[in-house]
């Protein structure tokens, strides 16, 4: 028969609870930990929900050649963004003749563009903030026209 030696360590009842405390405050914070996150700056999320908020509404341009069948028509863009527009004729904010500008820093100061076989060419055209497009009629009438 063998002797496993044992030894008796009587805890004071005070440090009992002192680690029954301790140990209810962990599982505390561990209840308090959201079930999504995210990493990086800001709260995307709306206060009450885990459902991401609708991003802010970035710098809008607004412009429009009315309908032209020759010439040229330009607009200068202020602020960095991407702006959609299409001809009043053949298209709409959603479809049909449609075009774009990327403005961003690093862009050209000016761009042109050619209305075209109804199309916009090229399309995005590219600007820097403070830039300006120009638009020539090639062919047909068209319209450049913000939504
Ligand atoms: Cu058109």
């Amino acid at each position: 028969m063998r002797f496993t030696p044992r030894v008796h360590v009587r805890v004071p009842i005070a440090s009992r609870l002192a680690v029954l405390a301790m140990i209810a405050v962990v599982a505390s914070f561990a209840i308090a930990i959201p079930a999504c996150s995210k990493k990086g700056g800001g709260n995307p999320y709306s206060p009450n929900s885990m459902t991401p908020s609708p991003p802010p509404p970035g710098p809008t341009e607004s412009f429009d050649s009315g309908v032209l069948s020759s010439g040229s028509f330009s607009h200068t863009f202020a602020n960095a963004g991407d702006f959609g527009y299409h001809c009043v004729i053949h298209g709409s904010a959603t479809g049909g003749m449609r075009g774009s500008v990327h403005v961003a820093i690093g862009q050209p100061a000016s761009a042109t563009v050619n209305v075209v076989n109804f199309s916009f060419s090229p399309s995005p055209a590219n600007v820097a903030p403070g830039g300006t497009v120009t638009w020539n009629w090639v062919s047909g009438t068209h319209s450049v026209t913000t939504p």
